[in-house]
């Protein structure tokens, strides 16, 4: 499973950069028990304006695929988009549990950085390709970094639980995994230049992740 494929390829290639990501102190602290709730709380509020951005970005990614026609990807992505529904109303229930004021929140500047990202892969001519990269290593960075904090040994506070579970459970990383033969397919197929952008956006992904996580540890 995800063997072979380009896509596994650039994360053994671009390894450090993926742990910096996958492995952050922000992730790493819930996993230990050691988390500031504070800034648990700032990421919160930030990944939920982000999601709400990362609807529309999908929304884009769905657009190309339908533009391509000849795929039977567009049933993958139209049920992440559909998940993205009850993944809001979540956001919704968690934040009052948390007493996260949603409708008070202002976007700090890492995660504006990450949404102007997505806002561009609304140009028609950035590529299907690089756009369902991009996807798939968005979610495969959530994936793997909460599967982290589920994993035996773990000492995630028992209230972050569902947090890590939304993202870090078997569902999901079969989804993470459908998103990676759909990318590894469209990239064995893409010339030379494509799979270039393509590699330089999972690069950027990792790089924005980090951030968000770096914002979300620090106010900054
Ligand atoms: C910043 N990256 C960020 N937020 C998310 N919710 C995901 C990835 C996965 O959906």
């Amino acid at each position: 499973e995800g063997d072979g494929g380009t896509a596994a390829a650039w994360m053994a290639t671009h390894r450090g950069m993926y742990e910096r990501a996958t492995r952050h102190p922000f992730t790493v602290s819930i996993r230990d028990g050691s988390v500031d709730l504070a800034a648990f709380k700032r990421w919160l509020g930030q990944d939920y304006m982000f999601v709400r951005e990362f609807v529309a970005f999908l929304a884009s990614v769905l657009l190309k695929c339908c533009k391509q026609s000849d795929s039977s990807d567009m049933e993958t992505i139209l049920g992440g988009l559909a998940s993205l529904s009850d993944e809001l109303s979540w956001f919704k229930k968690e934040a009052a549990k948390w007493s996260v004021d949603l409708a008070g929140i202002s976007p700090l500047s890492s995660n504006m950085e990450y949404c102007r990202f997505l806002q561009s892969f609304d140009d028609p001519e950035i590529s299907y390709t690089v756009a369902i990269t991009t996807f798939w290593i968005i979610e495969t960075v959530y994936q793997d970094s909460f599967a982290s904090c589920i994993e035996e040994g773990n000492k995630t506070p028992a209230e972050l639980l569902g947090t890590c579970q939304r993202w870090g459970s078997p569902e999901f990383k079969q989804y993470c995994q459908s998103l990676q033969r759909i990318a590894d397919r469209c990239l064995a197929n893409a010339p030379p230049d494509v799979v270039k952008n393509a590699e330089e956006a999972f690069l950027r992904v990792l790089e924005l992740e980090i951030g968000f996580w770096d914002m979300s540890s620090s106010q900054s």
